[in-house]
């Protein structure tokens, strides 16, 4: 299988911790992409030019990361399940959907200066998308997810958001959230993976 990825961006990284996860890193072989690039290869593996995106053996192309993932999950070879059954499961799909969405938030402000001269950046708009970042922080500081003995997809997006903010956002969103700042620690502790996948 070959993944299209870059290490910056949270949903690859996402997709290489749950590959690590179930005993599958050695499966895949990591193909740098060039989003904006219309002729990178990426482009005709998704009609979206989207990162990541999964090619496996029979050329058959998988996007996104929540259907890597879950891919991923139901061919693994080793480790715990990482989409639980039963009543776990939606909390951890609403815990990935809320790591996501900070990512998502935090790219917003990334592009945002990135595509645009800065004569043209739209601070409202940053200042909107880094308050959804916020308060989705805040939220998880009040009610921190159960560091469980089994890691699931919630706490792997969450992870990788969170280290999307320490890669590329201004500010420390450690202050005044112990909690959320212990929780990565422990799940840092937890999975190797996690600092063996960082943006360097
Ligand atoms: N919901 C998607 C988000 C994927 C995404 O936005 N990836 C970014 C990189 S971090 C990308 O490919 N951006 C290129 C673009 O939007 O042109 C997922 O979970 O995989």
């Amino acid at each position: 299988m070959k993944l299209h990825f870059t290490a910056p961006s949270p949903y690859s990284r996402k997709v290489c911790i749950a590959a690590a996860l179930r005993g599958l890193t050695d499966n895949i072989s990591l193909v740098q992409a060039k989003t904006t690039d219309a002729s990178d290869p990426l482009h005709h593996a998704n009609p979206l030019g989207k990162i990541p995106t999964l090619v496996l053996d029979d050329g058959t192309a998988l996007y996104d990361s929540r259907v890597i993932c879950e891919y991923i999950d139901a061919i693994g070879v080793s480790g715990q399940p990482l989409f639980p059954a039963g009543d776990e499961r939606w909390p951890a799909l609403r815990l990935q959907a809320l790591g996501d969405g900070i990512a998502d938030a935090a790219l917003l402000v990334v592009y945002e200066k990135r595509m645009r001269p800065e004569t043209m950046w739209y601070q409202p708009w940053m200042d909107t998308q880094l308050a959804r970042v916020n308060t989705a922080l805040d939220t998880v500081e009040a009610m921190p997810p159960v560091k469980a003995a089994t890691v699931n997809i919630g706490d792997i997006a969450l992870g990788a958001a969170l280290g999307y903010l320490d890669f590329r956002i201004d500010g420390d969103w450690r202050q005044g959230r112990r909690n959320l700042a212990s929780w990565l620690e422990d799940f840092t502790a937890r999975v190797p993976a996690f600092e063996q996948t960082a943006p360097g």
